[in-house]
């Protein structure tokens, strides 16, 4: 008896613990770089030079308050700020601190990027328009010139110390920034009282930068303090595949990036490889523990643009928008790097940091990437199967593995279909419906949820026939058999 009753009140416990996990699933996160995104106030421009793509370009949090509606008429949900601390004021390599991974001061505003007033006034209006804030939070360096390196020398790891460490990715230092030793108690303090500061001025959640390089008990510490704020965490290990995301999400994490299918996606998409590459990385989604909360992206501020991994120019938007329709077909939380949405072209770092453009700006293919986006999101957001739903992938004939994605998503009694198709022209399939382990009742032609896009799907006798522009990603609504 006495056991009976424990079990049934640790699985109370647990199912209690579950659902006051912070959750961000649902949203689409919009990624923003804010000297690189909308110049709001030019009294703060000090060093700015446009011409130059390693100096301050004098976007800041002014800017970026004044053009939430352009983020929510997008469709956005939540945005993500590259950090706003006060950087160090000299340059390093010839290139000055506007990215906002040289910190000086966890505790205050960079002048080129505004104030605490203005941070708050950030906050406040994204809250009023019903939107969430991610906050980059470094935990792992200080900038090279940072005072806080002759302020606090024995806060750092040492070249002796990077020598003896077994685990060199934590104690030694990553670019040869100072590295942070997270094992000092004040280091620690120091630390988890910055995440108090920002969540106190009314942050919903962190993004933690290079976390595979930070020391993994205080990691746990950190994380352990967030959750039981209700502070959604997500954290960059650069390169994670499932397995790596999996194991984070057991240890504390909401989410991490999932980078493997970020490349996948590319190769497949942008650089027209087979999609069995894509099939295989989302068939280990199995593995996670909350796959609704897996944070998935074309590009961010530390890879190639998505739209650059295309040699051909022209061939950019078009796939950009196949590449943002697929996205928004699958489980977990979408991130939209700015500029992604009008498939803005870049290199590596800076290149793929040029300032943002908006809608006076645009030219016919950017209008038309942007409004692909829009639609695509609002589908997502009005369907609980796209945006929060199971997703099933199913086996498609090998014959057409490498042209055809097929996956389901069903919610709340609803299921959609998701048809990613890579051939390069218009095609029609018809599969048969036990084949791909689905079962559904005969449907009438029906069309995309994506409404600008001509996709087309119907159900007759046991076959599903699917009628699919080409490189693009639709998603239908199925009626499922009783
Ligand atoms: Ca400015
Ligand atoms: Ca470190």
């Amino acid at each position: 008896m006495r056991a009976t009753f424990s079990l049934t009140a640790l699985l109370l416990t647990s199912c209690a613990l579950a659902q006051a996990l912070p959750s961000m699933e649902g949203q689409v996160i919009y990624q923003v770089m804010p000297d690189r995104f909308f110049d709001g106030d030019a009294s703060n421009n000090s060093g700015v030079d446009r011409s130059n793509l390693r100096a301050w370009h004098g976007g800041d949090l002014a800017g970026l308050t004044q053009k939430l509606p352009y983020i929510q008429d997008l469709g956005a949900t939540a945005v993500w700020l590259t950090p706003i601390y006060r950087q160090q004021a000299k340059s390093s390599f010839d290139t000055s601190a506007y990215h906002g991974y040289w910190p000086e001061d966890f505790r205050n505003v960079d002048p080129h990027f505004g104030s605490l007033a203005t941070f708050d006034t950030f906050t406040k209006t994204a809250r009023n328009a019903g939107m969430k804030v991610i906050l980059d939070q470094v935990i792992n360096h200080v900038g090279y010139e940072a005072g806080t390196v002759t302020q606090h020398p024995a806060w750092f790891h040492t070249p002796a110390q990077c020598d003896a460490a077994a685990d060199k990715d934590t104690v030694c230092p990553l670019s040869g920034l100072p590295d942070l030793n997270q094992q000092l108690p004040e280091v620690r303090q120091m630390l988890l009282g910055n995440a108090d500061f920002w969540r106190a001025r009314g942050v919903d959640a962190f993004r933690y930068d290079a976390i595979k390089h930070v020391d993994q008990a205080f990691l746990k510490e950190l994380l352990a303090r967030d959750r039981a704020a209700g502070t959604w965490t997500l954290g960059e290990w650069y390169d994670a595949d499932t397995g790596t995301v999996a194991q984070w999400q057991k240890t504390g994490f909401d989410s991490l990036f999932l980078f493997s299918l970020q490349n996948a996606l590319k190769r497949s998409i942008m650089n027209g490889q087979s999609l069995r590459g894509v099939a295989e990385v989302l068939s280990r989604s199995s593995e996670l523990p909350r796959p609704g909360e897996v944070a998935l992206f074309l590009d961010n501020h530390d890879v190639p643009r998505f739209a650059q991994a295309t040699l051909f120019e022209d061939e950019a938007p078009p796939l950009t928008r196949y590449g943002l329709r697929a996205l928004m077909t699958l489980r977990g939380i979408p991130v939209i790097w700015q500029g992604t949405e009008i498939a803005m072209r870049g290199s590596t770092d800076p290149d793929n940091r040029r300032d943002m453009r908006f809608e006076n700006q645009w030219n016919a293919s950017e209008k038309m990437v942007f409004g692909a986006t829009q639609v695509a999101i609002a589908a997502r957001k009005a369907s609980p199967a796209l945006s929060q739903g199971e997703q099933k992938l199913l086996a498609v004939p090998a014959v057409y593995a490498d042209d055809l994605l097929l996956m389901t998503r069903a919610a709340a009694g609803q299921t959609v279909l998701a048809a990613w198709h890579n051939g390069k022209a218009r095609r029609t399939f018809s599969l048969p419906l036990k084949k791909l382990g689905l079962s559904a009742a005969d449907l009438a032609v029906t069309r995309s949820l994506f409404s600008d896009q001509d996709a087309k799907v119907s159900i007759s006798r046991g076959y599903l026939h699917l009628s699919l522009p080409p490189k693009d990603a639709a998603a239908f609504p199925l009626h499922q058999e009783k």
